[in-house]
């Protein structure tokens, strides 16, 4: 088996301090964040930026500040900029950090459901419009899978020459799909061969999911973004406490641990 990658989603756009006080807002914040998660094994940091007071924005300049706070602190590590943003901004304001030519970025393959009232609308056009972006600018898409249908969408748009091959699959079960170990296997069974993949379960079912992505060969996501609880009714002091875990588990089935160079090598991106 490959070396695991870890990749740490440290803030999202929906939790807030509210649901665990360390959830990071501010540039300082979000680099300690980033840099607790890469000390303990991260290699890839999936990132969404707030402004001060916790809004979530894709504004380019307060990405730049991010990415550069972030480098000084952890020069090697991938990092992964969202185009998802929070629901309700239009497909430019989410692709403004792609601007900065991050190595990676997250391509969200399909409309889903997402709590209440909100929907997290992703048309095929701007699926499309996303993919060519990504090609055109050399960044390696990350694709955001929240359902069955979303694998089906990215292999036809792969084929239609909107997303390039081999593909990086991130399934987040929890949201619209369950997050069960046949879920988990159908998903992976659907796949391209030669794809890579990562799982991310949302809330308890985020350290279930990434045991079995580490059994199964895959890689994995952990952060506030996905899950703000160390274990039941403790919440994590930092991401670098969830990453942690995963690293303990992972040493526990015999799955190493890939630097950010090795998930390069494993992913096929260029420094
Ligand atoms: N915040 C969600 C609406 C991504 O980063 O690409 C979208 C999201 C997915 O988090
Ligand atoms: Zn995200």
């Amino acid at each position: 088996m490959e070396k695991l990658i870890i990749t740490a989603a440290i803030c999202g756009a929906e939790v807030t301090k509210k649901h665990n006080p360390n959830v990071p807002y501010t540039v300082e914040e979000i680099g300690r964040e980033a840099e607790a998660a890469y000390n303990a094994g991260a290699s890839i940091i999936h990132l969404h930026v707030r402004y001060d007071d916790g809004t979530p924005t894709q504004d380019k300049e307060r990405f730049r500040v991010c990415i550069e706070e972030i480098k000084r602190r952890c020069p090697d590590v991938i990092i992964q900029p969202s185009t998802g943003g929070a629901v309700g901004m239009s497909n430019d304001e989410r692709l403004q950090p792609i601007e900065l030519l991050p190595e990676m970025a997250t391509l969200d393959c399909g409309t889903l459901n997402f709590g209440g009232d909100e929907i997290f609308v992703n048309t095929e056009n701007t699926i499309k419009y996303f993919g060519e972006k990504m090609i055109e600018k050399g960044i390696k898409p990350e694709i955001e899978v929240f359902d069955k249908g979303m694998v089906d969408y990215a292999i036809r748009f792969a084929r239609e020459g909107y997303i390039l091959e081999p593909m990086h699959f991130d399934f987040v079960l929890g949201v619209q799909m369950a997050a069960t170990a046949r879920d988990l296997a159908f998903l992976v069974d659907s796949i391209p061969p030669g794809s890579t993949w990562t799982v991310a379960g949302i809330g308890r079912y985020e350290m279930p999911m990434a045991a079995m992505g580490i059994a199964m060969g895959g890689h994995v996501r952990v952060g506030f973004e996905d899950n703000v609880y160390l274990e039941k009714g403790v919440l994590a002091k930092s991401n670098g406490e969830l990453v942690e875990k995963v690293v303990r588990i992972a040493r526990e089935l015999g799955r190493e641990i890939a630097t950010p160079d090795e998930a390069r090598r494993i992913l096929g991106i260029k420094k």
